[in-house]
């Protein structure tokens, strides 16, 4: 009596255990929800500096870029430049002959000004209306505007 209880909760246990390990099979990886950043349409917007030539020295000015773009500086004058957002949102660092500056990537579209600040009449617009006016220059010579 005694025995067949025991040997009917094995019977019972292995049974579970039987289906417990084969419960279904394993559900596939979730899908990586897409993160914050730059969308599918992102484009990445290159500004040209041509020169020290106030709010002539980009092309374009004022650029044109949707939130997530990533924007960037090609330096094509001969001399150094150093690019700012005025918000302070962003430091490309100095940009020499020739080299392009890291991305910044926009996080909306509202229009924002930048300016060289090596040569501080050196000023453009993203998504503005139109260029900035240059600030005057405090220098007879011009040099360093
Ligand atoms: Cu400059």
């Amino acid at each position: 009596m005694r025995s067949a209880f025991l040997s009917g909760a094995g019977v019972a246990i292995l049974g579970a255990l039987a289906l417990w390990s084969c419960g279904g099979s394993t559900p596939a990886a979730p899908t990586p929800a897409p993160g914050p950043g730059p969308g599918p349409n992102a484009a990445t917007v290159t500004v040209n500096i041509v020169g020290s030539i106030g709010n002539q020295a980009y092309r374009p000015n004022p650029v044109s870029a949707n939130t997530g773009d990533t924007l960037q500086f090609r330096n094509n004058d001969t001399a150094m430049h150093h690019i700012v957002i005025d918000d302070g949102s962003a430091d490309l660092g100095d940009i020499g002959p020739g080299a392009t500056s890291r991305g910044v990537t926009l996080r909306s579209g509202n229009t924002l000004n930048f300016h060289c600040t090596m040569h501080p009449s050196m000023v453009g617009s993203i998504n503005g209306a139109k260029a900035p006016d240059p600030a005057p220059c405090p220098d007879p010579y011009g040099y360093g505007c």
